[in-house]
């Protein structure tokens, strides 16, 4: 027997979730997936499955945080003390302290206080209707503290029902005892490393972090055809802090997405836009660092790129675990609308995965996570500040 859900007395989005919601429309789950949504009146509904009175509540698809550092050791409010006390972000980072200081606590951990230690931050989100969230490894450095890293993230999944995707970021920075020996890190670490972790199956992704402070154009393209040679998808942060090129070398390489982009020319918005690479803006980075310039979203908007919102969980520049809140700060710091903020954490952050049509939407054939709100309008969801309207999620038909 096949296992059937029926969700009646639900409210539905509008296509786009532009235009009033759909009332009276129901959600039929077979076998943890999505065969149909829509008004009550056009579904076919299955007799012998279970139902659920939602009692006209909004659904979604369940969120989709699609930039994460959740999995690390240690936390960083010592330098958030010293920010505020007039230091900047990256003399911290020169001065051993930014991403280096987490490095040491995350190498002083296994994978089992790894995953200890991110379960919390993980709830978190859960909590407000994540279904997928996407971690990165990066704290680790060395070959198997980057493994270690990426074992966690996908330990989580056992313990909690949520969909993790695993992004490779040992170009995160260069540890200590590479300093002076960056192409040897680049070799022996990240492509190495890139290597074994592919080989253990722990890597959707391959990202880098591409930054005065952190790698060239030049030294991610070394990586990115790493990862091209093993098949696996590129994404990279660029443009947070200057323009060095970053998004168009993401661009060129077909790249799921390219994220932070406070610094993005135009032409390189247009690049991202052709090359239909995710644009994934990071509004409690932005806001973190007091950063002035937002990234061009009337430029993305333009060329028509495809513009997603992630928390950016870190404990450094993002010490964030709420993506409603990411999305009213998608809202109010860059002037992205309701349907934008919308797609940019459902649909569009499900591209930055390679997941469009599995997650991040309720067509039928994809996978029944839902979020159920307390909320009339999906406007509400972005508007409030500091509130949780979940009623209830689900994931692949299951309560969770
Ligand atoms: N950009 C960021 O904002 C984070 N990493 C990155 O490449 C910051 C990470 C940290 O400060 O620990
Ligand atoms: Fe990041």
């Amino acid at each position: 027997m096949t296992a059937q859900r029926v969700l009646l007395n639900l409210a539905l989005p509008a296509p786009g979730y532009a235009g009033p919601v759909i009332r009276d429309a129901g959600i039929v789950i077979k076998d943890g997936r999505i065969a149909a949504a829509g008004s009550v009146r056009d579904l076919d509904l299955p007799e012998a499955a279970e139902q659920l009175d939602c009692g006209g509540r909004l659904a979604t698809p369940a969120l989709v945080d699609c930039h994460t550092h959740l999995v690390h050791g240690g936390e960083r409010s010592g330098e958030f003390r010293m920010r505020l006390e007039g230091r900047s972000y990256a003399e911290i980072a020169r001065a051993g302290g930014g991403i280096l200081s987490t490095v040491a606590a995350t190498r002083a951990l296994s994978v089992d206080e790894l995953v200890e230690t991110a379960l919390p931050r993980l709830d978190h989100l859960l909590a407000e209707g994540v279904g997928t969230v996407e971690i990165k490894s990066g704290y680790g450095l060395e070959v198997e503290a980057e493994l270690d890293m990426l074992r966690a993230a996908r330990a989580l999944s056992d313990h909690i029902k949520v969909r993790i995707r695993t992004s490779w970021l040992a170009a995160h920075a260069v540890p200590p005892e590479y300093r002076d020996r960056r192409q040897a890190y680049i070799d022996e670490v990240v492509i190495a490393g890139l290597r074994a972790a592919h080989a253990e199956g722990l890597v959707d992704a391959v990202d880098g972090f591409c930054e005065g402070i952190a790698f060239s154009v030049d030294e991610m393209a070394q990586v990115f055809e790493a990862a091209t040679a093993l098949g696996l998808p590129v994404k990279l942060h660029a443009e947070q802090l200057s323009d060095l090129g970053g998004a168009a070398l993401a661009a060129r390489h077909g790249a799921l997405s390219a994220d932070h982009l406070e610094y993005l020319s135009e032409a390189d918005a247009a690049a991202l836009a052709e090359a239909g690479t995710v644009a994934v803006l990071l509004p409690g980075a932005f806001y973190t660092l007091r950063e002035t310039q937002a990234p061009p979203v009337a430029a993305l908007r333009k060329t028509g790129a495809r513009m997603a919102l992630a928390t950016d969980c870190n404990p450094g520049s993002s010490p964030l675990t709420s993506l409603l809140l990411a999305m009213n700060m998608g809202a109010t710091l860059f002037g992205l609308t309701v349907p934008e903020c919308l797609e940019a954490v459902t649909v569009n952050a499900a591209r930055a995965l390679g997941l469009e049509g599995e997650v991040g939407t309720l067509a039928p054939g994809a996978a029944a996570d839902i979020a159920i709100w307390d909320v009339a309008d999906p406007a509400e969801l972005v508007y409030r500040i500091g509130y949780n309207p979940l009623w209830r999620r689900i994931y692949e038909g299951q309560d969770a």
